[in-house]
């Protein structure tokens, strides 16, 4: 009746769950980025955002249609950028500097990202809705 072989192998099953466990325990709780999403609204079609590490200090940006511009400020001490998927232009700053760019959006949602490679994975991204 009893076999080692199948015994390892429940004690395997076991170790799976622990470590499934503990992997969506980490995305509840990581420090709170994901879970506090910041939420700016654009003002008379402008709003300013602001980087520090591979952190925006926004998350969601409500706009509306028409001219979009964004002073971005960057307080990091290396380059990142402020880039908006399939749309043309760049607010892109070297560390400890700030530069502005101007779209002009229609309604709809948008993805906005850092361009340095990695960046984006590390969470430097939001999404911009126009309506
Ligand atoms: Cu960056």
């Amino acid at each position: 009746m009893w076999s080692p072989r199948a015994n390892q192998s429940r004690r395997i099953a076991l170790i799976g769950l622990v470590v499934a466990g503990a992997t969506f325990a980490g995305c509840g709780g990581d420090g709170g980025d994901d879970d506090e999403a910041v939420t700016k609204t654009a003002s008379g079609g402008k709003i300013t955002v602001t980087s520090e590490g591979v952190d925006y200090d926004v998350d969601k940006i409500l706009a509306e249609p028409g001219e979009f511009e964004v002073t971005y400020v960057n307080d990091d001490s290396q380059q990142h950028n402020f880039f908006i998927a399939d749309e043309d232009g760049i607010a892109d700053a070297a560390g400890g500097e700030t530069a502005t760019y101007s779209w002009d959006l229609t309604a709809g949602t948008y993805k906005f990202f850092c361009t340095i490679p990695g960046h984006e994975a590390q969470g430097m991204k939001g999404s911009i809705v126009v309506e």
